[in-house]
C-alpha cells in the first residue's frame, strides 16, 4: 500500500509527555506522523487520533527531526530513504499513547491550522504509523469517534476544548452531498465507534463515491474531480516538506479493518 506520511509538528505536549520526551530529542523538531490514503482531504483535518494502549516511539530521523510513530513503521521508514542512515532505527524514547492525548499539533493544509491529539479505540498498531489524522467530513470512523468523544469527554478523559472543531466540507459527491461521513453514519444507523462492521462498510462506500464521483470544494484544486486532485495535493505536500511517500509491504500487514 502506498500511503502519504503527513508530518504534524508538535506545538505542545501535555506536561507528563513533555517531561519524558523533550530532554531526549535535543534541538530536533518533533512530528506526529500519520499515514493516509486520502491526501486530498487534508483540508478538513479537525484532530488526530492515537491508540491509548499502543506503545509509540520517538525516532530520530536526522539531526533536525524526530517522528512519533510505531516501531514497526519506523523500521519500514528506515528502508525507504526517509531516515538519514539506511536501515538504522534510532529510538530516542518510548511513550504510551495515553500520554500523547491532548498534544497540540499543526495539521498541514487544514482549515484548522492547529488541532489536538485524541483517543480512538480502533487504531490498529499493525497498520500505517499507528497515528491517524482525522477528517470527520469524509471518514466515517473519524466522525463516529469524534461524536463519541463530544458526548462523553469525562469518560474519555479529554478536555472538551480539544473536540471544538466541527467537520469541514472538503469535497462533494452526488450520493452523499458535501460531507459523506455524517451522511453514511445516519444512513447505516451507526451509533458509535464500536459499530466496527457497519463502519467498515461505510468506509468502503465513502472511498468509492469520493474517488469516482467526488469534486473538490476547497483548496488549490477546487472544482477538479477528486481523481485528479488526489495526486496533485500529494505532490504539493511532498514538495513543500509537509509529507512523504510511505509504503507498506503487503505481506507484513497482519490485520486490516477492511
Ligand atoms: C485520512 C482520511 C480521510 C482517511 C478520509 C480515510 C478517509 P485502509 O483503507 O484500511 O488501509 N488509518 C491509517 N492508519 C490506521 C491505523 N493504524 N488504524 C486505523 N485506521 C488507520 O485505511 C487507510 C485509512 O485508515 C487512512 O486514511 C487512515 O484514515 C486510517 F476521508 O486518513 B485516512 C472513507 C475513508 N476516508
Amino acid at each position: 500500500t502506498e500511503y502519504t506520511g503527513i508530518k504534524m509538528e508538535v506545538v505542545s505536549f501535555p506536561e507528563a509527555a513533555e517531561k519524558v520526551i523533550r530532554e531526549k530529542v535535543g534541538s530536533r523538531k518533533v512530528f506526529l506522523v500519520a499515514a493516509t490514503l486520502r491526501p486530498e482531504t487534508m483540508y478538513g483535518q479537525t484532530n488526530c487520533f492515537v491508540g491509548t494502549q499502543i506503545k509509540y516511539g520517538v525516532f530520530a530521523i536526522n539531526d533536525q527531526e524526530a517522528y512519533v510513530c510505531t516501531h514497526r513503521a519506523a523500521r519500514n521508514m528506515a528502508f525507504q530513504g526517509i531516515t538519514s542512515v539506511r536501515g538504522q532505527v534510532n529510538q530516542l524514547v518510548e511513550v504510551d499513547g495515553s500520554l500523547l492525548v491532548g498534544s497540540k499539533i499543526k495539521a498541514p493544509l487544514s482549515i484548522n491550522p492547529e488541532v489536538y491529539v485524541l483517543p480512538m479505540e480502533n487504531v490498529l498498531p499493525t497498520k500505517g504509523t499507528g497515528v491517524v489524522t482525522s477528517v470527520p467530513s469524509d471518514s466515517p470512523d473519524d466522525f463516529a469517534t469524534l461524536t463519541d468523544l463530544r458526548k462523553k469527554p469525562e469518560f474519555y478523559k479529554i478536555d472538551p476544548s480539544w473536540v471544538q472543531y466541527d467537520p469541514v466540507p472538503v469535497l462533494s459527491t452526488p450520493a452523499y452531498g458535501e460531507m459523506s461521513a455524517p451522511a453514511l453514519i445516519k444512513q447505516l444507523k451507526i451509533q458509535s465507534q464500536k459499530d466496527t462492521k457497519q463502519l467498515a462498510e461505510a468506509k468502503e462506500l465513502a472511498y468509492k463515491e469520493g474517488f469516482y464521483n467526488g469534486t473538490m470544494l476547497v483548496g488549490d484544486f477546487k472544482g477538479l474531480p477528486v481523481q485528479q486532485a488526489k495526486p496533485r495535493v500529494r505532490e504539493q505536500m511532498i514538495a513543500s516538506g509537509f509529507a512523504f511517500a510511505y509504503a507498506e509491504p503487503e505481506g507484513l500487514i497482519v490485520s486490516r479493518s477492511s
